[in-house]
């Protein structure tokens, strides 16, 4: 069966249930999760029928709750949780692009690696959700711009959009409810000053308390202006002299310029989906579902929760930036108390601090009373050259009687208090050997080639 055609199996599914029936969306605690949600929830209100949302972070018993609903939508989160899906007294649509494991067997899977598709960089939880929402009414194209706001929270942005995303985006791009513009990837709201300051993608190390107007003013640019506002060679200089710094910080394929995706109802869609994501990750996810929805109130509200999350990472980064890095063989870490933000504040300093070595994988540890959450992130370069994060979460936390995993990019594992330094120590071993072998294989393989 084609994906598509599967989106139509589950069309027919809703359309069999009668009108004001309620139906109940599960979705994933992140910004993907968030828009799949709000695609399903607007497309079955438009289709006559009430819903109910509830949003789970992933692990297990995400079905509880359900009650005496006939049909359950899980969005962006399940896969993972085939037994429980398929115990359910109701019928069950799955719209994922995670990892699947076994069958479902209770209703229709639209997972679209199951349909030979690339979860990870082709489709995302709010773009198979999409799917169908198209399949119910091709009306709700319009709601390609919370799906490619999904996309963008799952990092499937990367390198331009490809895959079903990118049929969705031009499809909505046709139909006037996208539009692609160039925009820096700072804010283009605020003074130069403010902008580089409270920039975290990329983030300028020593750029707070009056690095950045230093900078500015020692470039003969005037900080209080907006970038909008400075010359055409003002500009330029601006541009060149900040990528020049980034590549100084360590900063691999720095890009300062892009085309970005502004939606006709929700503006810059990588501003949504900074909102979203902050929304999830300060536990509103009310907010941002209502935001999503039409909200404008709501929509206040998520931005004052990004500007806080934004804070709260500048914070750490700050702290991070002065730290003396402990580094073992193919891995860097550090400690941090903020459980929450280990994986982001991992991905930070590998991408932009200067005192994080770009040949080590960055690991976050914070250790709580019960647990201990580890974060790993990596780079496509290390990738390439073997590294694989989640083998190594997977196996050094069941070394110390924890569990692990992710993707070979990024992964994360919970393992038991006092158990830090052994779990480190394997998780080196497993890396550095797999990257040994990687370098190895790459040798032979690239020995009559050479460069990249
Ligand atoms: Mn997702």
């Amino acid at each position: 069966m084609e994906f598509e055609q599967a989106a139509e199996h589950a069309s027919e599914l809703i359309y069999s249930l009668p009108e004001g029936e309620n139906i109940r969306i599960i979705s994933h605690c992140d910004a993907d999760g968030i828009a799949s949600a709000a695609i399903m929830a607007i497309s079955l209100r438009r289709a006559g029928y009430n819903f109910h949302i509830s949003i789970k972070k992933t692990g297990t018993k995400i079905a509880d709750g359900i009650g005496d609903a006939r049909l359950a939508v899980f969005c962006d989160i399940g896969s993972t949780n085939l037994e429980e899906l398929n115990n359910l007294n109701c019928r069950v649509i799955l719209c994922d692009h995670h990892m699947i494991k076994g069958e479902l067997t209770n209703g229709i899977n639209m997972n679209a690696r199951a349909y030979g598709m690339d979860g990870s960089s082709e489709i995302c939880g709010a773009t198979a959700t999409l799917a169908l929402s198209l399949a119910m009414d091709e009306k709700n194209i319009d709601m390609a711009q919370l799906a490619i706001a999904g996309a963008i929270g799952d990092k499937q942005d990367r390198g331009g959009f490809k895959g079903y995303n990118r049929k969705v985006l031009e499809d909505a791009v046709k139909k006037g409810y996208i539009e692609m513009k160039e925009e820096t990837v700072f804010s283009q709201d605020m003074s130069m000053m403010d902008s580089l300051e409270e920039c975290i993608e990329p983030y300028f190390s020593n750029f707070s308390g009056g690095g950045a107007l230093k900078f500015l003013q020692d470039m003969g640019i005037d900080p209080f202006k907006k970038f909008s506002e400075l010359g055409e060679n003002e500009r330029k200089k601006l541009l060149s002299a900040l990528t020049l710094r980034l590549m100084e910080q360590g900063a691999e394929n720095v890009s300062l310029i892009r085309i970005s995706p502004h939606g006709k109802n929700y503006g810059s869609l990588y501003d949504l989906s900074s909102k979203l994501n902050a929304c999830a990750r300060e536990g509103e996810e009310g907010v941002g579902i209502a935001a999503c929805l039409g909200d404008g109130g709501a929509m206040g509200k998520a931005g004052q929760l990004q500007s806080t999350y934004r804070e709260k990472i500048r914070r750490e980064m700050r702290e991070l930036e002065k730290e003396k890095v402990k580094e073992l063989s193919s891995i860097s870490y550090f400690h941090t108390k903020n459980t929450a933000l280990g994986g982001v504040l991992a991905g930070l300093a590998m991408m932009y601090l200067p005192n994080f070595s770009k040949e080590k994988a960055v690991i976050s540890v914070s250790t709580g009373e019960k647990k201990v959450d580890i974060s790993g992130r990596g780079t496509e370069r290390l990738v390439k050259k073997g590294l694989d994060l989640s083998e190594g979460m997977y196996v050094a936390a069941a070394k110390v009687g924890g569990g692990g995993g992710g993707h070979p990019i990024a992964a994360g594992a919970t393992i038991p208090p006092g158990r830090e330094e052994e779990f480190l120590r394997e998780l080196d071993s497993v890396i550095s050997k797999k990257m040994k072998r990687g370098n190895e294989g790459d040798g032979k393989e690239g020995r009559s080639g050479g460069g990249e």
